[in-house]
């Protein structure tokens, strides 16, 4: 679908009104994944450029802190009881345990420590020791973020209260699609976690995950969602999805790798000033692959071997690859 008023901009994004507070709607998100490739990267390559050191890529690196064992029907994850995935599964882990994989992660280069919990939402007494794991992990000088589902009324601010830096809670798809993915919670139920969150003043993490048979349409309608939250998240992980066996996505056709780049394009220039993370999915991915990713707009990663329960590149390999393209970590 072709939008005139987007097709008809010189190219200097961010000078246009348009680009400077958009309201994003599905059609002119859309409008941008419909433009030829190269007009697509290089606009997102501008917008990058316009506000960020384009060399300069931010790593998070993360920690399964509660494995497995979860409640939910998330159609795409390891971790839902009620797949059998095969999955280990592991109760809390003790915050010695976490402080040594972040001592571990910040000698890497990290710059900030993600603990995720399989958990629908934290229970009352769950909060307490994940707080002392966020306060023991700021203390090493790393940014730290929580991903622990749904938030009740409170608990954001203990979380704030504990030295919390940033939230992830991702929309995952469009909310036409979300019903099609999980059925144990809704949409709304994300936003209203988003919005108690920056309520409490902690900074947001919000993204999605592609390759889950979603449409162009639906990708479009993720990317519309996340730019019109006001504010924008500041960091946006776009996932590609890591089939898992034993899960209803398991056999879902992988993206194409253009396609995949165009959702990170789309999201570097709906969201100028958020970092937009190449997330899940990199170990699938080449190098030049990857490289295709940075020249789109990603200007942050998750960097360790580990995601959640899966694989990521090995640090050496990164190195590697941050070398050869000239890339520095922060
Ligand atoms: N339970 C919490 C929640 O659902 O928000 C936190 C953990 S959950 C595993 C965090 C995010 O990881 C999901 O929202 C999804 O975007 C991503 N994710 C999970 N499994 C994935 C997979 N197989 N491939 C790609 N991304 C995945
Ligand atoms: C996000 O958007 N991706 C990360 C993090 N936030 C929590 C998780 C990716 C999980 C990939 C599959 C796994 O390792 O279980
Ligand atoms: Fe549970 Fe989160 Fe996995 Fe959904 S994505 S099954 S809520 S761990």
């Amino acid at each position: 679908m072709n939008n005139p008023a987007i097709l008809s901009q010189p190219l200097s994004p961010t000078q246009q009104p348009i680009f400077r507070n958009p309201t994003w709607t599905v059609d002119t998100v859309l409008a941008l994944f419909e433009l030829p490739f190269a007009d697509l990267l290089f606009r997102a390559q501008q917008v990058l450029r316009e506000n960020f050191d384009p060399n300069a890529v931010q790593r998070s690196t993360l920690l399964s802190i509660k494995t497995g064992n979860c409640s939910e029907d998330c159609g795409y994850c390891s971790q839902s009881k009620r797949y059998q995935t095969g999955l280990e599964t592991q109760r809390l882990l003790s915050t010695e345990e976490v402080l040594a994989a972040a001592k571990a992660a910040k000698e890497q280069g990290a710059g900030r420590f993600c603990m995720g919990a399989a958990w629908r939402g934290p229970k009352e007494k769950d909060l307490p020791a994940v707080m002392e794991m966020v306060s023991a992990v700021k203390a090493l000088g790393l940014e730290t973020c929580v991903t622990l589902g749904i938030l009740k009324d409170g608990q954001a601010e203990q979380l704030k209260e504990a030295g919390l830096d940033y939230y992830n809670h991702n929309l995952d798809t469009a909310p036409e699609f979300y019903g099609d993915v999980v059925t144990t919670h809704t949409y709304q139920d994300r936003l209203d976690t988003l919005q108690s969150v920056r309520e409490a003043g902690l900074k947001v993490c919000s993204g999605g995950i592609v390759g889950m048979g979603e449409t162009r349409q639906h990708r479009a309608g993720l990317i519309a969602k996340l730019a019109n939250l006001d504010p924008p998240p500041e960091s946006v992980p776009i996932n590609n999805l890591v089939p898992i066996p034993g899960t209803p996505l398991a056999n879902s056709n992988p993206i194409d790798i253009f396609e995949f780049a165009r959702t990170i394009a789309a999201a570097r220039i709906t969201m100028p000033h958020s970092y937009v993370r190449l997330s899940a999915g990199r170990e699938q991915m080449g190098e030049a692959e990857q490289a295709l990713c940075f020249l789109a707009g990603a200007n942050s990663i998750f960097y360790g071997d580990h995601l959640l329960t899966t694989s990521n590149p090995q640090t050496p390999y990164d190195n590697v690859l941050f070398k050869k393209l000239g890339l520095y970590g922060v």
